[in-house]
């Protein structure tokens, strides 16, 4: 199923006056405070935010899983459907693919059919976390950290091969995360899992093209519950240094602690240049994955002024950051969820946009606590959707991408081409 740009501009065409009219409002608002109100919303038109082909089905917990239907079965079904999310928000424009998963067969006709929906291939994901059919040794006790060469050696060609088929696809990043570590005291020898998994990685990191990045993805329990071997930001930044330039953290806002300082994270990450990559979502107690922005939209503009305050210093030696969503969906329709998700995330890239730099840093200095407070919440608590729908109107989009997904009745499409009982490949 494709959106066509007609479609679009028939579902806008009755509600453009009564944005033209908030929209309005809100811009001669943010003009008198100083704001360059149009080079915000060129900065939120532009911004896309990567849809991992594993996000497209209906998730679950160990306890169960409830498809819904129409799910894509195929590496070319998945494609479509984030082809379909980026026509109805224009914010989508990357698929990140997740080896064995989807294993590409035919690169160029992959490739071909996303260039028809205007979607490149953000991050390849490796998956040493389970066992595959034809697989040799087992993962049971770790891959990358394993105890015996074999094992580690197959984890580290099979990070290798997700290198090949990425570059066939035109990514220029490899995502690690490892689920090693150990549910029991005594089970593991702390420094020697460190040491194996640093020099597997320095064994990967060879095969790295030139332009490419690693990322290097921490999460401090589970499946594990004792340790892990790259439990936090601290772990992943030591292996990210010893490996070279080219590898860089990853921060996925589920795999902290609780009450973890997420946006403290960000900006020290950024000052010295490791921050490589980020994974959206939202989590109640650790990698629950829900929705962005569904229990804390706070602390996400919190993480925003961070990143924001990074991207704009002219002074930053950060590369640019690979966006990614990460989350589960276990009741709402996937594609809904990650509409959702991506409005979450550009509504707080429009706050932390809107905060007054100048005048917290004197609040900073002079130590005026109460303005640093005001400061901050005036941005938060600025209703910038008129910027976000000025930037999808700019940009080709629906007015309200939900809105629209639900007038087409999307869902019903899919399940009557895919069927009631189509399952996307993932956990
Ligand atoms: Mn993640």
């Amino acid at each position: 199923m494709r959106v066509e740009k007609s479609v679009i501009q028939e579902y806008n065409n009755p509600l453009q006056n009564q944005q033209q009219k908030k929209f309005e409002f809100l811009a001669e608002e943010l003009e008198n405070a100083g704001k360059n109100v149009e080079q915000i919303v060129q900065k939120l038109a532009d911004f896309q935010v990567a849809i991992p082909s594993w996000a497209l089905g209906t998730g679950g917990t160990r306890f169960g899983r409830f498809p819904g239907g129409g799910e894509p079965g195929s590496l070319e079904e998945k494609i479509a459907d984030v082809g379909l999310l980026h026509a109805l928000n224009r914010s989508s424009g990357a698929i990140s693919l997740h080896i064995p998963w989807d294993i590409p067969g035919n690169a160029n006709a992959v490739k071909a059919l996303a260039d028809s929906y205007d979607l490149k291939f953000d991050a390849v994901n490796s998956n040493t976390f389970q066992d595959q059919k034809d697989q040799e040794n087992s993962y049971k006790f770790g891959s990358l950290c394993h105890a015996d060469k074999a094992v580690r050696q197959e984890a580290i060609d099979h990070n290798i091969e997700v290198i090949k088929y990425g570059k066939a696809l035109g990514s220029e990043a490899l995502t690690v995360w490892l689920a090693d570590g150990s549910s029991f005291p005594g089970q593991n020898n702390f420094k020697q899992v460190f040491q194996n998994t640093l020099h597997s990685l320095q064994e990967i990191y060879q095969e790295l093209p030139d332009h490419w990045k690693v990322l290097v993805e921490y999460k401090p329990f589970e499946p594990n519950f004792y340790s892990m071997v790259i439990p936090d930001w601290g772990t992943s930044h030591m292996l990210a240094s010893k490996l070279g330039e080219k590898a860089l953290c990853l921060v996925d806002l589920g795999h902290h602690l609780p009450n973890t300082n997420i946006e403290q994270i960000v900006a020290i990450l950024m000052m010295e240049g490791k921050l490589g990559g980020f994974h959206f979502n939202d989590s109640k107690f650790a990698d629950d994955d829900l929705t962005v922005g569904c229990i804390k939209p706070y602390q996400l503009f919190l993480i925003f002024k961070e990143l924001v305050e990074g991207m704009e210093d002219p002074n930053s030696i950060n590369p640019p950051l690979a966006w990614m969503i990460d989350a589960s969906h276990n009741l709402k329709d996937p594609l809904e969820d990650l509409l959702q998700s991506v409005e979450a995330i550009k509504i707080a890239y429009a706050q932390a946009l809107l905060v007054d730099k100048e005048e917290l840093a004197i609040a900073q200095q002079e130590n005026d606590v109460v303005k640093a407070q005001e400061i901050l919440q005036n941005a938060y608590r600025t209703d910038v959707r008129p910027l976000l729908t000025a930037s999808r109107i700019q940009a080709g989009a629906a007015i309200d991408p939900v809105g629209l997904y639900r007038e087409l009745k999307v869902r019903e499409e899919l399940v009557k081409e895919r069927g009631s009982f189509s399952m996307a490949t993932g956990l």
